[in-house]
């Protein structure tokens, strides 16, 4: 029995939580949710990837709306298992030389089968992407929270939505003359799940509640009102690794609540409100750093059930909305949108004429963004924060070959700058362990970091030497620091971010050599990201390369946005000029004898010529040395190594060339890869021999497959770089319009500089744009071919016409 007398805290919180809830039961709190902006089902999900993700950056749930058993996946952004390792090889350095002078010597084969053996991860490394019970560790499912519900199967009217606007799932359906209803949101101002079961009759709510996950977990009754799952996951070494606590707490209306063992009973409410809080004793570079997962969670519980349903949710919405409506984009109305999502989402890809869903597609990436990276936190991981099992695909890790900052491609440009920060942090996190691993492998200074991390510090190569060499996983990380600039100008963040691109740029002038036919210096041993060569004569596929292009792209990035911060922060001029020195003999991107840009630094043979990776044209996006105006030279050659690289692929290769169309102005081609992307997994057939893999779930997450949420996030980037770019010192006004998208208007996107962006057009042409300088920078504007200069002051909206000209 419940004593009072023993648990004072618990007693206050439930009474106080059942006065609040109470004193918003009479308030009328649904309106109709806009259908513009709402994914929906006509039926409840069988399977994840149809089930309605929300999140608050730290917790997550997704929503799979059953009648009669309910399942919310819930999830903890830093639940992870594994526990730092020592995967650095003490002796590795020392096969360097012998390495490079095999790559120097042309013996490709023999420098690869060196790295395999000396040159990889000590150990298992990620464990091959199965890493939950090794020290790599996975990102993990907090629990699922079921719920069991009396009344039959006669049901109809049933619904099922997601509205991006207000982040709220909402179900409802009429079963035996009773219409019932539940709202579930992630509240980031309560740090709450919370879920509204409400009826229109009196005392028709009956269900039972449970918590539960695969492995690790115990529930027991918390409170008169609750129920409390714990555990410990494995840290891959003594089995004792992060402790969790998530609670439940429901309180009711009406009828009766009773709670035995591990399950909570409520019968005959007029009314239910759950809250599931969390917690976990993550002690790393980001999270809450509590070590008390069971008070830390009690006292959000606490927190949350003390204040009125009504507070709650208008704090959320206002949390929420705060992010989501800078952005307002209008590609007209359509009849599809009256399509269940799946359906709609076969129309489109089936060709029809339906242009808002891409408008609700990118508002999807904003949506997720805004879900599930939130200052403070980790960075959105593979699948963002919402992982159904326990073995996450590939560890749910970061992957810096590209999928963590194609996570990152649409913060700033929609909007969203403040939550880029997580990312931010992860790469100054890396600076210790990185700084290690140059030295281990490379015998340089500075900080490196290769093709994986996880909240535990990994930075050495990968366990396979065909993908783990790549090793500019950290210069790419850099580049968003940079770039945060671009867009902010902020002096203190780049006084801040400075010393982490020095580092990674020292380490960059250490380790460079000079390749022997031109005397480039360029990266060795590397990969370019997962793709493999021929080397002449030979049926062997090679990996392990000196001086692929990517690196070279990259370090040439990174050393200018150091020499550029050198000079705005005014120091380090000596570093400054080694870093030019070294800059201006890197190997330049280079056109083949066939027309493409070079992958490498000779024309190797690519036994996988529509490979998912198109790492060379790094410099075309997200790079911008590569553009239609200063190079066209290699602005033909990346639509030739486009072309022969074909459009299918994974999800995040789709998203990837969205961009790249975008960049070379091609609005048509950028749209048909939305298309592609926007096709039901699995409903093409191969193209060419080589699988379609890619597109979109139920759910609309982005399938690699498996669920990645890397093209979400690239894809909405991708759509906003078809309507306004910014890269090379130019704002483009719909630099790549499709004709599908013939009139149109986009409010809020953000431009480098410091510039808010409103465009609006018709029949395909510019009608007018809108620009809000927010920091008085200088501003080129181009249309089309026509151009204009002019000064800007701080707060001042300009308006453009068609013709480009500034009404006086
Ligand atoms: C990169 C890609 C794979 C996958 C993995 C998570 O290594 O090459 O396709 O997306 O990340």
């Amino acid at each position: 029995m419940f004593n009072f007398m023993k648990t004072p805290r618990i007693m206050i919180a439930v009474s106080i939580c059942i006065f609040g809830v109470c004193s918003a039961f009479s308030q009328p709190l649904d309106r109709a949710p806009s259908r513009d902006l709402s994914l929906w089902f006509d039926k409840p999900a069988t399977i994840f990837t149809q089930s309605l993700p929300l999140g608050n950056g730290r917790l997550g749930a997704m929503v799979f709306g059953g009648v009669a058993d309910e399942r919310i996946i819930l999830n903890e952004g830093t639940l992870w298992s594994g526990s730092q390792q020592d995967s650095d090889r003490s002796d590795a350095a020392s096969f360097l030389p012998e390495i490079r002078r095999l790559l120097i010597e042309g013996k490709n084969a023999e420098a690869e089968a060196l790295v395999y053996k000396n040159f990889t991860a000590k150990g298992p490394g990620s464990a091959r992407g199965r890493g939950k019970d090794a020290q790599y560790g996975s990102y993990q499912v907090l629990g699922d929270l079921r719920l069991k519900f009396a009344g039959g199967a006669n049901v109809i009217g049933y619904r099922r939505s997601l509205d991006l606007a207000d982040a709220i799932a909402r179900v409802s359906y009429q079963q035996n003359g009773v219409k019932f209803t539940r709202e579930t949101f992630v509240s980031a101002p309560d740090q709450a799940i919370v879920i509204r079961i409400t009826a229109d009759k009196r005392g028709a709510i009956n269900f039972d509640a449970g918590l539960d996950r695969p492995e690790r977990f115990t529930t027991t009754v918390d409170s008169k009102n609750g129920l409390l799952m714990t555990g410990q996951l494995n840290n891959g070494t003594d089995g004792n690794g992060m402790r969790y606590a998530a609670r439940l707490r429901v309180v009711n209306r009406g009828g009766r609540l009773t709670v035995t063992g591990n399950s909570l009973r409520i019968e005959a409410a007029d009314e239910a409100v759950l809250f599931v809080t969390a917690a976990t004793n993550y002690q790393g570079f980001a999270g809450r750093k509590t070590a008390d997962v069971l008070g830390t969670s009690f006292d959000d519980a606490t927190r949350v059930t003390a204040k009125s349903y009504a507070a709650i949710r208008a704090a959320h919405l206002r949390d929420h909305k705060g992010f989501f409506n800078r952005v307002k984009l209008d590609l007209g109305r359509s009849a599809a949108s009256k399509l269940p999502t799946p359906a709609r989402l076969q129309a489109y890809s089936d060709g029809a004429d339906d242009p808002a869903f891409a408008a609700l597609y990118f508002q999807y990436g904003r949506y997720l963004l805004i879900a599930s990276s939130r200052p403070g936190g980790l960075p959105a991981n593979l699948q963002g924060i919402w992982a159904e099992g326990v073995q996450t695909p590939w560890n749910g890790d970061w992957h810096l070959n590209i999928n963590v900052q194609m996570n990152y491609w649409l913060a700033e440009n929609t909007n969203l700058s403040e939550l880029h920060e997580p990312l931010f942090k992860l790469v100054e996190s890396l600076q210790k362990p990185g700084a290690v691993t140059a030295k281990k492998y490379y015998d340089s200074r500075g900080w490196v970091a290769h093709v994986l991390a996880n909240p535990w510090g990994f930075t050495t190569p990968g366990e396979g030497a065909n993908w783990g060499a790549t090793n500019t996983g950290s210069a790419w990380l850099c580049q968003h620091l940079w770039d945060h600039y671009l867009y902010t100008k902020d002096e203190k963040f780049l006084r801040w971010a400075y010393p982490i691109m020095k580092g990674s740029a020292l380490f960059y002038t250490d380790m460079l050599i000079e390749e022997p036919k031109n005397r480039w210096l360029v990266t060795a041993p590397s990969n370019s990201p997962e793709n493999g060569y021929r080397l002449p004569g030979s049926d062997k596929t090679l990996h392990i390369a000196m001086g692929p292009t990517v690196d070279q792209q990259i370090i040439r990035y990174l050393f200018d946005a150091v020499i550029q911060s050198s000079k705005i922060l005014g120091t380090d001029s000596e570093f400054r000029r080694n870093i030019e020195e070294k800059k201006a003999r890197l190997a330049p991107t280079r056109i083949g004898s066939d027309g493409r840009v070079m992958e490498w630094l000779e024309e190797y043979e690519e036994p996988e010529k529509m490979h998912r990776h198109v790492s060379h044209l790094w410099g075309l996006y997200p790079g911008d040395e590569i553009t239609n105006e200063k190079t066209p030279e290699l602005a033909a050659a990346s639509r030739k190594t486009l072309e022969k690289r074909g459009d299918i692929s994974t999800g995040w290769s789709l998203a990837h060339k969205i961009n790249f169309w975008a960049r070379l102005g091609d609005g048509d081609r950028a749209n048909k890869l939305l298309m592609l992307l926007l096709t039901p997994v699995g409903s093409k057939p191969a193209v060419e021999g080589v699988a379609f893999s890619g597109g979109s779930y139920d759910n609309l997450f982005d399938a690699h497959p498996p669920f990645q949420i890397d093209g979400n996030f690239g894809a909405a980037a991708g759509i906003a770089e078809m309507l306004l770019q910014s890269h090379d010192g130019v704002i483009r006004l719909l630099p790549a319009l499709p004709d599908a998208w013939a009139s149109g208007s986009i409010k809020g996107l953000m431009a480098r500089g410091g510039f808010e962006v409103n465009i609006a057009w018709e029949k395909g042409k510019l009608t007018h744009a809108a620009i809000r300088s927010l920091l008085g920078e200088p501003c080129t504007v181009r249309y089309g071919t026509k151009s204009i200069t002019f000064k800007t002051s701080r707060g001042k909206s300009y308006r453009l016409d068609q013709r480009m000209t500034l009404p006086r």
